[in-house]
């Protein structure tokens, strides 16, 4: 770098467009100084997700406030390179340098501090959240909640647990406004109009074109969910009554077996027609095994390794942790760590022995495998080809999950028959489908949280206008100001952008696609499963090991052939289900 270093010993290149050379050595140097911080300050996650006290708040706060202002003077000094001047990967490396974080720090440190104090001081008060149910003698945590909502029939205890759950946010919603004024003035201060545009510019296309990607897809699968959500109103209405369930309109959203009523899959035994049982039930059968936690998350790593990926290192099994500690608070919602950028991974999740964790565990070793494969690519490239493809791939893992599969592995005495597609498709749906409105309105929500088009004072109230437009439910008791209904979802007092998940829900299934195809395999695709199948895990690796080295196009292609995001996929998986949906529906109203 022929330019002086600043006193921070950072080169200074901002005020000449630098030669290729320059940039080139600007980036490695970048690239050193940002891996060093990216591992202190992992370290310092990991302490205060696992062991959440005032202390440790502090320090999340510190090494965040750092790591985002470090790399936000990194990313200033590169505004005004013209990226035809750089080869081509210094133009990405400097573009994912403004982009790679869900947050920019503002330019004033002062700012930059207390925006990283409030996000570390609400994301605690989530995890603290708690509450003590009528006719219970002590407070129960998230997931104690979360059973009752899975396992009552009772609409009364039911609303008494949601409505109990959405007051924990109540006191969130302060820091959060001022969360959003902060958050969008680093944006600003990095160039952006604001927070949300700066979440939407990282998809290789405009934020304006990536909106219209989004509805466009929302478009392709609407129709299915909204047969799946006739269905299930007209048998919660057979199940509860018509005071509590209409005929024809948006349906309260405390019935839906989940917190957020974001999978409807508990609801499975209540909605399923004679005869159309899955053939089994994951839940019992791993209870009745004795399966543990270790034997739970060995289950998956077993599946990555039939691909011909590489046992998980030892320290995962000392260092990652399983379930929830008894003496202290932690973050329990479940996550994927990759703390020294090589070979430190790790998970943090409070399991319970059932279906549901054991596919939330695929899930999260689909991010480990990913953070491995990339691993040999320069720092900045060491991430999803986009935050959707980090999602995606523990899922497409865990739509192997298939009856032939849990036979292989001993789950399964027989492989149940073709008579039993419906049941299983239906099961997935409730996951699956219920999903696709609520990964998509979380971000609906806070882009325009961000531009200001909804202030603080209709934040609950445009967070129900949501609800009801996308997925067809209301509150189940009148809300107001005072709640903060988003901020009862971990992503939101967390920072955690959304949208991923909505894509991750489409491309789950065009690999999982791709990869039958790529196998030669002709029959229904819910009936494929590439476990043991090398070739497969081939494909799936030429994809991890990109990183976010190329394009996400680029990335597609390695395993589907396929260059765009297509809704195609999940509708022809459930086809033989939204057959029979709109059989059932014929006499029924769709839509609310
Ligand atoms: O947050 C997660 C993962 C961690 S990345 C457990 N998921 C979303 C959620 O729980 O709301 C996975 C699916 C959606
Ligand atoms: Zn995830």
């Amino acid at each position: 770098m022929t330019s002086p270093a600043t006193s921070s010993g950072r080169p200074d290149a901002s005020t000449t467009a630098p030669s290729e050379a320059d940039a080139g050595r600007f980036l490695v140097a970048a690239e050193g100084k940002l891996l060093d911080l990216y591992i202190e300050t992992s370290k310092v996650e990991w302490v205060y997700n696992t062991y959440i006290t005032a202390d440790t708040e502090f320090l999340s706060a510190k090494a965040n406030a750092r790591y985002l202002r470090e790399s936000a003077q990194y990313a200033k000094s590169t505004v005004h390179w013209d990226p035809k001047r750089l080869s081509p990967v210094d133009a990405r490396k400097a573009l994912l340098l403004r982009l790679g974080q869900p947050l920019a720090a503002p330019d004033d440190p002062k700012a930059a501090g207390e925006l990283t104090g409030i996000v570390a001081e609400i994301q605690g008060m989530y995890a603290k959240g708690r509450y003590t149910p009528k006719g219970h003698s002590g407070s129960l945590d998230l997931e104690a909640l979360s059973k009752i909502l899975r396992e009552s029939r009772d609409p009364g205890e039911m609303l008494d647990v949601w409505t109990g759950w959405h007051t924990i946010s109540r006191p969130i919603k302060a820091g959060y406004v001022r969360f959003v004024e902060l958050g969008n003035q680093g944006a600003r201060d990095a160039g952006f109009g604001d927070l949300g545009e700066m979440w939407r510019a990282k998809y290789d296309q405009t934020p304006e074109e990536f909106s219209r990607t989004v509805e466009g897809l929302w478009q392709q699968v609407a129709p299915l969910y909204k047969e799946l959500h006739a269905y299930v109103r007209r048998k919660l209405r057979e199940a509860y009554g018509d005071t509590v369930v209409p005929k024809d309109g948006p349906v309260p959203a405390h019935l839906f077996g989940n917190m957020w009523a974001q999978s409807w899959e508990h609801l499975f035994p209540m909605l399923a027609p004679a005869g159309a049982d899955p053939g089994f039930d994951l839940t019992p059968i791993l209870q009745s095994r004795n399966t543990d936690p270790v034997g739970m998350v060995k289950y998956a790593e077993r599946f990555f390794v039939s691909l011909g990926l590489d046992p998980l290192p030892s320290s995962f099994w000392e260092r990652s942790m399983l379930s929830r500690p008894r003496d202290r608070d932690v973050v329990c919602h479940a996550s994927a760590w990759d703390v020294d950028g090589d070979n430190d991974l790790r998970i943090k999740m409070c399991i319970d022995i059932t279906q549901e964790e054991f596919h939330v565990i695929h899930h999260e070793l689909g991010h480990n495998y990913y953070q491995r494969a990339y691993r040999e690519q320069p720092y900045l490239f060491r991430d999803g080809a986009h935050d959707g493809f980090h999602e995606a791939v523990g899922d497409t893992i865990s739509l192997s999950v298939t009856p032939e599969y849990l036979k292989a592995v001993g789950l399964l005495e027989t492989v149940p028959g073709p008579e039993k597609d419906l049941g299983l498709l239906l099961h997935k749906a409730l996951e699956k489908v219920a999903f696709l409105p609520f990964a998509l309105l979380i971000d609906r929500w806070r882009w325009d949280v961000f531009s200001g088009k909804v202030a603080p004072d209709e934040y609950n109230a445009s967070w129900w206008r949501l609800r009801r437009e996308y997925q067809g439910m209301v509150a189940p008791v009148p809300r107001t100001e005072v709640d903060f209904d988003p901020g009862a979802k971990f992503h939101v007092p967390a920072n955690t952008p959304y949208m991923r998940y909505f894509l991750a829900a489409i491309l789950q299934f065009q690999f999982h696609r791709g990869l039958a195809k790529a196998l030669g395999w002709s029959g229904p695709i819910h009936r494929c499963s590439i476990y043991d199948q090398k070739e497969a895990g081939k494909r799936l690796n030429a994809m991890l090991e990109m990183g976010a080295s190329r394009p996400w196009p680029d990335a597609l292609e390695a395993v589907t052939g396929e260059r765009a995001m297509d809704g195609t996929a999940i509708r022809e998986y459930f086809r033989p289900l939204e057959e029979w949906l709109k059989k059932e529906n014929r006499s029924a109203p769709v839509g609310w």
